[in-house]
């Protein structure tokens, strides 16, 4: 059976480390979304992002991998057609350390700390797709994630939701807030 596992969460949560080793695992594709639009000439670069047309990702994704099996990552990934979305979550402090260590800027990171803080990716994907299920990542290895992941699956659990709430963290993360 075909399959498209969207992996997604916000920058910094280890989408590209867990998606490799999960398809590694699976014996699927692997799928770099942001790679795949500049390959395939969908977006732009505008400094150091790039800009693309999320309609027109969907549907050229779409048509490329309707019957293959594929774990597909990026921020966008929960906008793909997915059989299942996978959403990465890890506490903000985490975020914000990672993303200072890529040498992003103090106003990217902070974006960043807050919509993990608020669960913007969460959202997101609950409103585009059915089938949800949330990882914990903090504390644990990539290959615990996988292992997480696959048990999941292997018990054909289709929605996992709501299970961490970050709000207890703010105090901790007021340092890389935009305040
Ligand atoms: P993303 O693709 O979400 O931006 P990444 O995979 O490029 O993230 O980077 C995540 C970093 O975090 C990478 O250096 C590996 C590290 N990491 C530590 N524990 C992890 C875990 N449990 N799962 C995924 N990555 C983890």
């Amino acid at each position: 059976m075909d399959m498209i596992i969207a992996v997604t969460g916000t920058p910094g949560v280890g989408k590209t480390t867990v998606s490799k080793l999960l398809a590694e695992r699976l014996n699927y594709d692997y799928v770099n979304l942001r790679d795949y639009a500049l390959k395939n000439g969908l977006g732009e670069m505008k400094g150091d992002e790039l800009e693309l047309d999320v309609d027109e990702l969907t549907e050229t994704f779409a048509r490329e991998f309707r019957d293959r099996n594929v774990v597909a990552d990026s921020h966008l990934a929960h906008h793909m057609p997915a059989d299942i979305v996978v959403v990465l979550r890890a506490h903000p402090r985490l975020i914000g350390e990672r993303l200072k260590a890529r040498g992003y800027s103090k106003e990217k990171v902070g974006e960043n700390v807050e919509a993990e803080l608020v669960d913007v990716i969460l959202v997101e994907a609950i409103d585009k797709n059915e089938n949800v299920i949330e990882v914990d990542t903090t504390g644990k290895t990539p290959e615990e994630v996988v292992e997480e992941i696959l048990g999941l699956l292997g018990r054909g659990v289709k929605r996992r939701v709501g299970i961490v709430d970050w709000s207890g963290t703010y105090d901790e993360i007021i340092p890389y807030l935009r305040l």
